[in-house]
């Protein structure tokens, strides 16, 4: 069983779609292992998507996931990482495949409604950003 770190984004939250996007992650064969409502911080963010600091989105990435609220949560299945990131599908909405989370409730590249982890370090890592020991039951 793999874990991967999982955020529905504020524009998911905004229009009310967290529980059809919960109910997919169970559908898939999910177990979730944590999830709350979590307000991110502009420190947080920058942190957490510190890999993107030089790029020209960064800016305005970190303005729009501090903009709401969001739900973070970990998920546990076989192959966890890929499975989810295949279920969000491709960064831009536009070009996910049809049926993907991000196609279905993703606004633009940057509201693109889902994060998942790029791998099983980077799920280690963000796991352990949001979450402690204790919650992950
Ligand atoms: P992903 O792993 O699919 O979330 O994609 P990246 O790590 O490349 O990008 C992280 C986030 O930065 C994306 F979810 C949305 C945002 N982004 C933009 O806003 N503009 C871009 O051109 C690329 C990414």
């Amino acid at each position: 069983m793999e874990k991967t770190l999982a955020i529905i984004k504020p524009d998911a939250v905004e229009s009310k779609n967290v529980g059809k996007i919960l109910t997919r992650i169970e559908a898939e064969g999910f177990r979730v292992v944590a999830f709350k409502r979590h307000r991110i911080s502009k420190t947080q963010a920058e942190s957490f998507y510190g890999e993107h600091r030089a790029k020209g989105f960064f800016g305005s990435l970190v303005a729009y996931m501090t903009s709401g609220p969001v739900y973070v949560a970990v998920l546990e299945r076989e192959n966890g990482v890929a499975h989810w990131r295949s279920v969000m599908g491709a960064t831009d909405p536009a070009k996910a495949d049809a049926g993907t989370i991000r196609r279905e409730f993703g606004q633009s590249i940057e509201r693109n409604a889902a994060h998942g982890s790029a791998d099983a370090a980077d799920a280690s890592r963000e796991v352990t950003f949001f979450f402690s020991q204790a919650e992950l039951i």
